[in-house]
């Protein structure tokens, strides 16, 4: 690698000097404007990253997710499709900041040598971008620094954030035992049809599902599933809506997962009918929001805690039955936002494990792999289940001793390759949704009987400075500043079935307040309460 070739395109791609760029839960996220040079340099880091692991391939994906359209984002991929080592975060973080081109390339060597790493190695990437039209510029500054490392590099265009995971674990285990599907974007289609008629196992899903694509890359992709879909086997009738991407400044405008979790109602448009089964995606299809029109009682939300509980009940119930309850543990992992009525629902009435991690998936998913079965979501939606190689073996290599248990094994094994094992999918989480629904015979109704979640609210509060404000015990209780915990727990005291917690967001800058009580009044009258604490 020529240091004088890595200065040379670095001049093309400056960044902001001044501004502090920090590598957080979702890479560098910010205003497109200000990310040619952090995308640059994010794809020098993937560079070392991948010698670092033997030349496998690092995927860079290129997405502001449920952000407004101005916004873009980059993060890096592992080879397996998990989110980057947290250690490597702090070099991005610094590799990024860099204040000169020179001093750019200064730290790119030293952190070769520090880690060992031959940078005369062969090293690959592949790239990803959602439909934000700044993806393309930001995409060219990739590519200038995989050219200047001498970096092989795959542009796999526009893609939803699961299927650029999927990509990169597929490349990766490619010809070997542990072969995640074909190397192509058809290949993750396949691989989900295929899976979902197995689940299905001959059930037929009822009546149409209604998809707000958030006119984002969902839309398209979804589309481009259904042509793989043969609808008369399994009765499911998709009806994909929000998905105009022709018009960027409608990208996650009044619709997606995220507006319908955080306002509490459905999309303005378009209109929905009482009874009809929706779901929402995010601007990078990987989040997903059920809701429904209860021809009785109005909107009714079926967030993530409520996917997550659908599933472990489901999978559970498959694992008694195919005889693998004593051999395999199956846990949920939530954060503390999840609604206590969903971790009271999953530890009394399921009797399963509850792991409760700080926000961000990389810290749930990391809890998730030390059960055979690890469920997690966070309440807005993003997660998955991922299954053990021991989950995965038990379900092809037991005997079945019934047609009931053979059901639930081959079930099981489905379900395995249908959910995406590396990163929350909406359109995977989607068929899983249908599929139990199908198996279980519910409807809507009957999945918002499961438990009533209590009244909350989430509010943001402006503060100085946010990095005042620690956290403890995987964000339930404030350590710093010293003393506002105890306040707030005076608060808490005073209602029924409350709790109430705050911390810095991670992605925004300010602080976000969470109450929940056995009223709706009370729960706002809590927030608006710590928020004094805070502010
Ligand atoms: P912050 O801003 O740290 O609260 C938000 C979401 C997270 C997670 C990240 C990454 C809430 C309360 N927080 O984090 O769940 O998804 O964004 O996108 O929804
Ligand atoms: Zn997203």
């Amino acid at each position: 690698m020529d240091r004088d070739a890595i200065i040379a395109a670095s001049k093309k791609h400056d960044i902001n000097v001044g501004k502090l760029y920090k590598y957080g839960t979702a890479g560098f996220r910010m205003n497109a404007d200000l990310l040619d040079g952090v995308t640059f340099r994010v794809g020098l880091l993937a560079a070392l990253r991948s010698r670092k692991l033997n030349g496998q391939a690092i995927g860079v994906m290129i997405t502001a997710s449920h952000n407004p359209a101005v916004d873009n984002g980059v993060k890096i991929v592992d080879p397996l499709g998990d989110m980057l080592e947290q250690d490597w975060e702090v070099f991005a973080t610094k590799l990024v900041n860099a204040p000169t081109h020179e001093e750019l390339a200064d730290y790119f060597f030293q952190l070769a040598d520090s880690q060992k790493i031959d940078v005369k190695s062969p090293g690959k990437v592949i790239a990803g971008r959602d439909t934000r039209p700044s993806g393309i510029k930001l995409v060219t500054a990739l590519a200038d620094a995989l050219a200047a490392t001498n970096t092989t590099y795959v542009d796999y265009k526009i893609l939803t954030t699961p299927q650029l995971h999927y990509l990169t674990r597929a490349v990766n285990t490619e010809g070997t035992p542990k072969s995640y599907g074909e190397v192509s974007e058809a290949g993750y289609y396949k691989k989900l049809m295929e899976a979902f008629y197995r689940a299905l196992r001959g059930r037929r899903v009822s009546g149409s599902l209604f998809v707000d694509c958030a006119n984002g890359v969902g839309g398209p992709k979804l589309s481009e599933l259904l042509k793989h879909h043969d609808s008369s086997k399994t009765g499911l009738q998709v009806k994909v809506c929000n998905d105009d991407v022709l018009r960027p400044e409608v990208l996650n405008l009044d619709c997606g997962a995220d507006f319908v979790k955080t306002r509490q109602r459905a999309p303005p448009s378009p209109k929905q009918s009482p009874g009809d089964r929706w779901c929402s995606l995010d601007g990078d299809a990987d989040r997903l929001i059920y809701y429904w029109i209860d021809p009785e009682s109005g909107f009714f939300m079926f967030d993530g805690d409520r996917i997550a509980t659908l599933a472990a009940s489901f999978i559970a119930d498959l694992s008694r039955v195919a005889g693998l309850d004593e051999q395999l543990r199956i846990g949920v992992i939530q954060t503390a936002y999840a609604n206590g009525a969903s971790t009271k629902y999953i530890e009394q009435h399921l009797q399963l494990p509850v792991v409760c991690t700080p926000t961000g998936v990389k810290h749930l998913h990391h809890a998730a792999c030390a059960f055979d079965i690890g469920v997690y979501f966070e309440a807005n939606g993003h997660g998955t289940i991922l299954f053990s190689q021991d989950a995965i073996a038990a379900f092809k290599t037991k005997e079945p001793q019934s047609p009931a248990q053979k059901d639930a094994l081959d079930t099981l094994s489905a379900l395995g390759d249908l959910i995406n094992q590396t990163v929350g999918d909406a359109i995977s989480d989607m068929l899983m949704v249908e599929v139990i629904l199908a198996h279980k015979g519910w409807s809507l109704r009957d999945w918002a009987m499961t438990y009533q979640d209590l009244p909350n609210r989430l509010v943001r509060v402006e503060v100085g400075n946010k990095d005042l404000f620690q956290t403890t015990d995987s964000e339930r209780k404030l350590s710093h500043p010293v003393g506002c915990q105890d306040e707030i727990d005076q608060y808490v005291k005073k209602y029924t079935n409350a709790r109430s917690f705050a911390r810095a967001s991670g992605t925004e800058n300010a602080c976000r307040v969470y109450a929940e009580a056995a009223t709706r009044s009370e729960a706002d009258e809590l927030a608006n309460k710590v928020a004094v604490v805070v502010k």
